[in-house]
């Protein structure tokens, strides 16, 4: 039955000069990363202090992952949910330690992350990385690598430089590149005396972590923009402007944009060719903001939709945007939160895909504008489904009404045990 639904897609598709088969061959291979931290509500394992850094999950769902083991598997189920090309992406609070090798976050070495090496080889996975600057008691005052403190300063930008060689380890033991990201929750509640200082430091504390010696084709460090968090409303350090002259002036760096980061109105899926006139790569966080940074799951909204579109239509974006997941929602089951968005962003890639673009551009610029809007409209109705479910059965992935029957049994028999 779906087999005849997909060949009837087929060809409707085809009808706008679509083919549906080199489509999913494309989006088969295209990285999202999924970041560990949706498992445990942003915890990690190495302090039990609260979440800090303005960021903050809210829910008490139970059966949030309390050990590597636990997120280990939580992990694993919710990979054989999801259709297409993953990355594993970690925090470097994911270290996992035992008494004979603990570490301080400035001291953290590879050896702390080799058991994810090993999960990401079982699972022919890429890994990316970011350094953990908040959640830990050497955060003064709510400041890391802007700190007026130069004792705390420096604890942070070793951290940064012992992520580095992590990162540059991760990509050589998986074969794949590592998208190495920081970003700093820094900034005042209040309106500060000083906008400048904390904002030099911060870019000569950068520039020291980049001058860790690494190979840039291994190792692709980001800065992630922000324009506030809960309890400095006022003032972050590493605004957009900030991040983005960071990264235009330090080749090789890369520009990270969040599209929780911005004024409500601003958006991301607009900015995105902006930045590819200039970058030759970039990457995103994709997360859904409900009237501010709330980190919700990723739906199959117009924004992810617009987003995926400038991921996929101009010429070689496709292989220049480094994609990730960022969200945590501690208030329904977890693994759901994973799958949802990640097939999500799996299905906003393939409408995307499924789009005439050279047909939409031509109209574009011959100024044909009403059929333009006809046609945006038209291809709204067509049969996508059934190209998905198509997707879905070429990766023995399960099928919509099938993968949320599969995460319930899982609850009863696993994360319902977690007392
Ligand atoms: C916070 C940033 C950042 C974090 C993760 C946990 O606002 O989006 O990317 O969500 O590092
Ligand atoms: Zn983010």
């Amino acid at each position: 039955m779906s087999a005849k639904r997909y060949s009837e897609a087929k060809e409707i598709y085809k009808r706008i000069g679509v083919d549906t088969d080199s489509v999913l061959e494309t989006l088969s291979t295209i990285p999202v990363a999924i970041h560990c931290w949706q498992g445990d509500d942003v915890k990690g394992f190495d302090q039990d202090g609260p979440l800090t850094g303005g960021i903050q999950t809210t829910g008490n769902y139970p059966g949030a992952a309390r050990n590597p083991e636990e997120l280990m598997q939580d992990y694993e189920k919710m990979m054989s949910l999801c259709p297409g090309t993953k990355k594993l992406n970690l925090h470097a609070s994911y270290a996992i330690m035992n008494e004979s090798n603990k570490a301080d976050r400035d001291a953290l070495k590879p050896e702390h992350f080799a058991p994810w090496v090993d999960f990401a080889l079982k699972h022919k996975v890429g890994i990316d990385f970011n350094p953990t600057f908040f959640s830990h008691e050497k955060v003064k005052d709510g400041l890391t690598l802007t700190s007026p403190d130069e004792e705390t300063r420096r604890f942070w930008i070793e951290h940064g430089k012992a992520c580095v060689r992590i990162s540059e380890y991760l990509a050589k033991e998986t074969g794949i590149p590592c998208v190495m990201n920081i970003w700093i929750g820094d900034g005042y509640k209040d309106i500060p005396a000083d906008r400048m200082g904390p904002r030099l430091r911060y870019k000569d504390s950068i520039e020291q972590i980049l001058s860790e010696p690494h190979d840039p084709k291994l190792v692709k460090i980001c800065v992630e923009s922000k324009v506030f968090g809960i309890g400095v409303e006022s003032y972050t350090a590493g605004s957009g402007e900030f991040t983005l002259l960071f990264a235009a002036t330090h080749p090789g760096v890369l520009p990270l944009m969040d599209n929780g980061h911005y004024h409500p109105t601003e958006m991301v899926s607009d900015k995105i060719s902006s930045l590819l006139c200039y970058f030759d790569e970039i990457a995103l966080h994709i997360t859904r903001p409900v009237r501010w940074d709330s980190d919700h799951v990723v739906l199959l909204d117009d924004e992810t939709k617009e987003i995926a579109k400038e991921i996929v239509r101009n010429k070689d974006s496709l292989s220049r945007v480094n994609i990730a997941l960022d969200f945590f929602d501690a208030s329904i089951n977890r693994i759901a939160a994973w799958t949802i968005g990640f097939r999500s962003i799996q299905k906003a890639l393939l409408l995307a895909l499924l789009n005439p673009n050279e047909t939409l551009k031509q109209l574009q610029d011959k100024g044909d504008f009403t059929r333009l809007m006809a046609m945006q409209e038209e291809l709204k109705t067509l049969p996508f489904g059934d190209v998905w479910e198509e997707y879905l059965d070429r990766c023995n992935a399960p099928k919509e009404e099938e993968w949320f029957g599969i995460v319930e049994k899982y609850e009863k028999d696993v994360l319902f045990n977690r007392k």
